[in-house]
């Protein structure tokens, strides 16, 4: 088969996964290890806007905890990270601040608009979109998102804007900012929108099994149970907590994936074989 002949082939088999993602909300995080070079990145951003031309509403929340690593060596501050959580002072969540809400928040924004898209960066700060309470406190300025206001996000994608989300968020009171994993303030978010899908890009295939292979789809009680059997473990278990929790607040479906796959999130939502592990009921 040509060339041509091979891509319309491809674009004509996508047609019943383009129709059935027209207006759908799809929560895409990007972790900082899933983001690698520049060409990755505009691979990412291209994927998101196609996603936005063909009728889809993503919403990007992203990580960039290797970023934080970087400047924190820079400037000499010590960090460590507590169940899979990073211990954040007060000079820390500075840090973390300028990281995400600038440095990283601005390079996916940048890399939309170059794919021809229109993106907005905001953090979990603006229109209070993410209140925090403390986590816990041996994780100092970690915050749990306990009241989310998404309004701000229909009304970007509503106007055909993407919102780019950096997961640095307000606390109750005046002047608290909060440090928040990136997973689970995609979950709150995708959570809050009752989105149609979650996908977390990462840097490993998906959940494996108990004989090492990528499981394709998982249902909440075999995670509960691989989990006890600590088949899942390690930076695993925060993917996968987030899953449940978003699933029980009205997500139809998450998915676990490699985002330094070329098209990941193409595959993923509209082909037959679709990539990574979904976890659903
Ligand atoms: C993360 C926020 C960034 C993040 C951190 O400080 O590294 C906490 O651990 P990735 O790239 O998705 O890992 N926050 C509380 O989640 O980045």
């Amino acid at each position: 088969m040509s060339d041509a002949a091979h891509t319309a082939k491809m674009l004509s088999e996508a047609l019943p996964y383009l129709q059935r993602y027209s207006g759908a909300v799809v929560v895409v995080k990007f972790g900082g290890n899933a983001m690698g070079d520049d060409a990755a990145m505009a691979e990412f951003a291209r994927d998101i806007v196609l996603m936005r031309q063909v009728g889809v509403n993503p919403v990007v929340v992203h990580g960039g905890g290797p970023m934080i690593n970087e400047m924190l060596e820079k400037l000499g501050i010590k960090s460590d990270f507590v169940r899979g959580k990073r211990v954040t002072d007060k000079a820390t969540v500075q840090v973390v601040e300028m990281i995400l809400s600038g440095l990283v928040n601005k390079r996916i924004v940048q890399a939309i608009m170059d794919a021809g898209g229109r993106a907005v960066g905001i953090s979990g700060k603006d229109d209070d979109l993410m209140v925090c309470e403390a986590d816990d406190p041996e994780l100092g300025f970690v915050g749990r998102p306990v009241e989310m206001n998404v309004q701000v996000l229909r009304d970007l994608y509503n106007a055909g804007i993407i919102p780019v989300v950096a997961p640095v968020a307000t606390g109750m009171a005046d002047n608290e900012t909060f440090n928040v994993n990136g997973d689970t303030a995609a979950g709150a978010i995708a959570g809050a929108l009752k989105a149609d899908r979650l996908l977390l890009l990462t840097d490993v295939a998906g959940v494996k099994g108990a004989d090492g292979t990528v499981m394709t789809q998982i249902t909440p009680e075999e995670i509960r149970q691989m989990t006890a059997s600590g088949i899942i473990a390690g930076g695993m278990i925060p993917k996968t907590e987030t899953a449940l929790k978003a699933l029980e607040e009205g997500v139809r479906a998450v998915t676990i994936l490699d985002g330094r796959v070329a098209n990941a999130c193409l595959m993923e939502l509209f082909t037959d074989h679709g990539a990574g592990s979904q976890i659903r009921s």
